[in-house]
């Protein structure tokens, strides 16, 4: 695995940090936001640390498909796939990402605005 030090999910993939896991493949995890916005709000890594979704995709065309079908399969785990779901890959701190860990934010289950705030 390609892993860095003191990266907070890196810590979660290895199970050194708890997470309350929903769904998990041999390339990808997904756990339940610490702070929800919304009824389903999942976060669903590469176990292979990339800092976000722009050096994922340059890195690892598959591992970036990987994501976002595995974002897929946990919107229809959570019954949010067939009314709608958002998913949103925060990317540089101007936009608001704060865990330099690519993450896809699946939120789903309210109506959700746009455009986002
Ligand atoms: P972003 O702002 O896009 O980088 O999203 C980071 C998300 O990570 C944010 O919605 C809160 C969540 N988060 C931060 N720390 C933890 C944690 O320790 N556990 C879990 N499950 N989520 C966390």
């Amino acid at each position: 695995m390609v892993s860095e030090a003191d990266c907070l999910f890196c810590k979660i993939v290895a199970g050194e940090i708890p997470a309350k896991i929903v769904h998990e493949t041999d390339r990808t995890l997904a756990f339940r936001d610490v702070n929800p916005q919304a009824p389903t709000h999942v976060l669903v890594v590469p176990k292979d640390h990339y800092p976000d979704a722009a050096a994922l995709a340059a890195a690892d065309h598959g591992l970036a498909d990987d994501v976002i079908k595995a974002a897929h399969a946990v919107a229809e785990q959570e019954g949010v796939a067939a009314s709608g779901y958002r998913l949103v890959f925060n990317t540089g701190a101007g936009a608001g990402q704060t865990v330099f860990h690519v993450h896809g934010h699946v939120l789903g289950g309210r109506g959700l605005a746009w455009p986002p705030g």
